[in-house]
């Protein structure tokens, strides 16, 4: 029989005496893993034999349970950001054939959604008695943006769950006496992969602080942080905040480069170098610092055990695109059998349209992105396609080009240059935020009067006025 994804649940019926009443904490609500392991067990009877399932992935306890309930029942599990408008929540529901939503607190226009809700309740309690499912078997369905289009599901198998914890446990020294600390969305890798799953396969204690505030944060006294670069901007600014996490153990920083000067001014205010830390959602966290190693400013450090790396460079050039091999890379995208053709080099290795550079002692850094129509903003991979496609989908607007400005706080923000028939930039921002995932609204929009073009009519981005 295959071992246990969440080892600490596992052993948590009593036997093993290492449980508490605050093992995880979600926000306001605290709970032991035996609790945890008995809702989900609930969830497990409920909806186990379902081809795969859809979790409306709120910052609570529930989406806690949702998930872990589908993993014992071996259902491929779809989080669905709780805030993604009606377009984009449809096509992650029809495109991942989820036919069930689980959901804490069934949403006003959810009846609207082509599912069945399932309610998830945490008083519920039920033993789960079914096999472990296979390793190679999908336990997720991470839906990511491409440079155009709907975004794809990405297939992560068991498998490459337990080989990127694993590595990263070993990496951070994270262990059982740990409490881990974040407030990051729990749809994505970094929230829900590492953040979750990360101390329910450890065995560390869990508060996720439902926002990732500098105060929420400082609040609680863990061991182990992590956060996305906006968030660590946003500790520095706060010094108070920022000396609170002196007694930490570790600081991680992860999805999109950390600025040198909040590197420095963390290690200023808490003493503290952070561990950078490179990953996709197609391949989970591949390259990292460690615990016990050096921490460079501007470097993400070198791969993670079992993963190898390649820098495909133009004869004689030192940077160019970063490709991957290893244990922790997804299995394609759900029905897009040319996507992922297309995501692979000829001798197999996943091509991650980052553009890095590898030092002389193996430390790698990402120098940035071969096209600039995937956009990071405040952590979040955004498509410019997406954006515009949703813009178009507003009757006033009849030209949309979509870029990522810099931004000190978001890395990036999205800035939307449209062409339209009377309409104003906050009736725009809104039907974005309305239709798509609220991140994913225009900060900005720029008026102009025709987009510029090349000879052959193709929207050049490169000749936008600046933002
Ligand atoms: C503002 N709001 C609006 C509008 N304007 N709502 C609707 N329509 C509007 N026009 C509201 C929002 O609902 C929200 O309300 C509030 O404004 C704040 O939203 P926002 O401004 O978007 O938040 P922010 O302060 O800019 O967010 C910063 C953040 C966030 C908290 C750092 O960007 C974040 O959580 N990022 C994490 C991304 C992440 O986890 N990425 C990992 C990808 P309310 O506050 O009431 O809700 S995985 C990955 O990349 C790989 C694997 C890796 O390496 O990790
Ligand atoms: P996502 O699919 O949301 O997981 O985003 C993955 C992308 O985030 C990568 O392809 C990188 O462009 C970016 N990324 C993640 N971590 C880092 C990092 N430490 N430094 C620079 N870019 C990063």
């Amino acid at each position: 029989m295959s071992a246990p994804l969440l080892t600490s649940l596992a052993g948590s019926g009593g036997a093993s005496g290492g449980d508490r009443p605050d093992a995880l904490t979600v926000g306001p609500r605290a709970c032991s893993r035996e609790e945890l392991l008995g809702a989900a067990g609930a969830v497990a009877a409920r909806i186990a034999g379902a081809p795969v399932v859809a979790v409306r992935a709120t910052p609570t306890a529930e989406t806690v349970a949702a998930v872990v309930g589908a993993l014992l029942a071996g259902v491929p599990v779809v989080p669905v950001p709780p805030d993604s408008g009606p377009a984009e929540r449809d096509h992650i529901l029809r495109d991942s054939k989820a036919a069930l939503l689980l959901t804490g607190e069934p949403s006003e226009d959810e009846h609207a959604a082509p599912v069945e809700t399932v309610p998830v309740d945490l008083a519920e309690r039920a033993a789960w008695s079914g096999a472990e499912p296979a390793p190679e078997s999908t336990a997720f369905i991470l839906y990511t943006s491409g440079t155009t289009g709907a975004p794809k599901g990405a297939l992560i198998s068991r498998r490459a769950v337990a080989a990127d914890l694993d590595a990263l446990a070993g990496a951070w020294a994270w262990t059982p006496e740990d409490t881990l600390v974040h407030g990051l969305p729990l749809f994505h890798v970094h929230g829900l992969v590492l953040g979750v799953l990360g101390a329910l396969r450890v065995g560390s204690r869990l508060v996720h602080t439902g926002r990732p505030t500098p105060a929420a944060y400082a609040a609680v006294g863990g061991s182990l942080y992590f956060g996305v670069p906006t968030v660590w901007h946003r500790v520095v600014q706060d010094p108070a905040a920022a000396r609170a996490l002196s007694a930490a153990r570790l600081l991680v920083s992860g999805s999109a480069p950390l600025p040198a000067p909040v590197f420095r001014d963390l290690e200023q205010l808490t003493g503290h170098r952070p561990v950078e830390r490179y990953g996709m959602t197609e391949t989970l966290i591949t390259i990292s610092t460690r615990a016990d190693g050096e921490r460079r400013p501007g470097y993400v450090g070198t791969p993670l055990s079992g993963i190898r790396t390649r820098i495909a460079a133009e004869e004689g050039a030192e940077i160019g695109e970063l490709q991957l091999t290893g244990p922790t890379l997804f299995d394609g995208y759900l029905n897009r059998p040319e996507a992922t053709a297309g995501s692979y080099t000829e001798d197999g290795w996943f091509r991650t349209g980052d553009i890095a550079a590898v030092e002389p002692d193996g430390f790698h850094r990402i120098v940035g992105r071969a096209s600039t129509d995937l956009i990071k903003s405040g952590g979040y991979r955004i498509g410019a396609g997406e954006v515009e496609n949703a813009l178009l989908d507003h009757p006033a607007v009849r030209e949309a080009a979509v870029v990522g400005a810099p931004h000190e706080d978001l890395g990036q923000q999205i800035v939307a240059y449209v062409v339209v028939d009377g309409v104003s930039e906050a009736e725009l921002i809104d039907f974005v935020a309305g239709q798509l995932s609220v991140h994913k609204r225009p900060r900005k929009v720029r008026f102009l009067d025709a987009l510029p073009r090349n000879a052959m009519g193709k929207p050049q981005k490169k000749l936008l006025p600046p933002a």
